[in-house]
């Protein structure tokens, strides 16, 4: 039985959502945010403390586009992954980096100085800074929705579920307002997908069976 920790609304929902897309069994477990703080035994479980952690037999993954990568490769072939021999395994592969390295890291410094870090530590600088930054790269999402439905490959990927989160925790950082008319109608679209759906419900059952209530995270 593959493991997955979470917390709600985090980037553990990559993996979720993934999940659910592919139709695996899974067992999820909820965390309070920041688990480092609020669920010191999760340290002796990944002791860098964050989520998403994903355990699947003798394998222990740490990185949320990564381990998306993972479940379409080990339980594919599904139309999830694009392969070397497609036209679209190069931008598939740039979207699934893109997606932490590139656009979450400005978000989560948004979210940080913005709400998470005690009144005295925050900064309208920073925040404003990395907000640019945050909407500067995604001028790439905008340009790649002109004219398509999806990133690439002419169909739904795993690309548009790692891509797609980082325009969920934009809703949760107030960026989405920000959002030019392609990324919004992309995101809308992404939206109504039953997979996403049933991850965001499966996120809800979970935080109510296990106790574990939402709060603003990172
Ligand atoms: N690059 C990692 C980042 C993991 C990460 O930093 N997760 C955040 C939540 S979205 C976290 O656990 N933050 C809590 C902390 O740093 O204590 C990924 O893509 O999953």
């Amino acid at each position: 039985m593959i493991t997955l920790y979470h917390c709600d609304g985090a980037r553990s929902f990559r993996p979720l959502w993934m999940l659910e897309e592919l139709g695996l069994n899974y067992e999820l477990k909820m965390l309070p945010f920041p688990p480092r703080v609020l669920a010191k035994d999760y340290l002796a479980i990944n002791p860098l403390g964050t989520i998403p952690f994903l355990i699947d037999g003798d394998t222990r993954m740490t990185e949320s586009s990564g381990i998306c990568h993972y479940l379409g490769v080990k339980y594919g072939p599904t139309p999830l992954m694009v392969g070397p021999d497609e036209t679209g395994y190069g931008a598939f592969l740039n979207w699934m980096y893109f997606s932490d390295a590139t656009l979450t890291f400005p978000q989560t410094l948004v979210l940080r100085y913005t709400q998470l870090e005690p009144e005295e530590r925050r900064s309208p600088q920073v925040a404003t800074d990395y907000a640019k930054w945050f909407l500067g790269r995604l001028r790439a999402v905008e340009a790649a929705t002109a004219n398509a439905e999806t990133l690439c490959a002419g169909r739904f990927t795993a690309a548009d579920i790692v891509i797609g989160y980082a325009l969920r925790l934009a809703d949760t950082v107030g960026l989405s307002k920000e959002f030019g008319p392609n990324v919004a109608a992309y995101w809308a679209r992404l939206q109504q997908r039953e997979g996403y759906q049933k991850a965001r419900a499966a996120e809800q059952r979970a935080g109510v069976e296990q106790d574990v209530r939402p709060r603003v995270r990172e």
